[in-house]
């Protein structure tokens, strides 16, 4: 199998594998035990030298000395796979607007909810705007459910998980998408919940 994905449960492997399920893109699953350090061992810091999960193999994807592609970062994972296996960048402006939504996902998201001083300041802002511009029914970009779709709806999923103390219903159209993200099979098989 070409594609080898090094995860681990309630690791961020979970966004890449939920997006290789729903696209029906074969890939062999590692998961490494962090309670056991099994991610700070040679044979994965061969892998990810900063020894953090999720990383990808794809030996379908050679490099100049012959050996085959290996990724660290989430959002990289993300990209390579819409880009090389789900056949839905097919235009420059796609390519564009779903690097732009994944790294908005990976990189502004996640600091306004994972970093407690900015999760003040920034989470109203962003989920004001982002409860404008998200439909449940409307991919973000293109005609079908993507990577810039898996990002958002995972990161804001991550909200009932680790906050739920916090208020949604200011929010209905995040409120939507995280219900809809919570009855797809392929998210659910991935967070265990099926
Ligand atoms: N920005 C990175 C974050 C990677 C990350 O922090 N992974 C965590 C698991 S979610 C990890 O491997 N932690 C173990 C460690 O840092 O030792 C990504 O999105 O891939």
């Amino acid at each position: 199998m070409a594609l080898k994905l090094f995860g681990g449960p309630r690791t961020r492997a979970s966004m890449p594998r939920w997006f290789m399920e729903e696209k029906a893109i074969d890939y062999e699953l590692v998961e490494l035990d962090l309670q056991s350090k099994q991610h700070h061992q040679p044979d994965f810091l061969g892998i990810n030298p900063f020894g953090k999960l999720p990383a990808l193999i794809d030996s379908d994807v050679l490099l100049e000395d012959g050996s085959p592609l290996k990724l660290f970062e989430s959002g990289a994972i993300l990209l390579h796979l819409a880009e090389n296996y789900s056949g839905e960048i097919i235009t420059p402006a796609q390519r564009a607007l779903t690097s732009q939504w994944v790294l908005f996902a990976n990189s502004t998201l996640s600091i306004a909810l994972f970093v407690p001083s900015n999760r003040e300041r920034e989470f109203p802002r962003l989920m004001e705007t982002l409860n404008q511009q998200l439909d449940p029914e409307r991919p973000l970009v293109g005609d079908c459910w993507g990577a810039a779709d898996c990002a958002v709806h995972a990161y804001l999923s991550y909200l009932p998980l680790f906050f739920p103390e916090i208020d949604l219903s200011p929010y209905p159209v995040v409120q939507a998408v995280i219900e809809s993200t919570s009855r797809r099979p392929a998210y659910r098989f991935v967070m265990g919940y099926a």
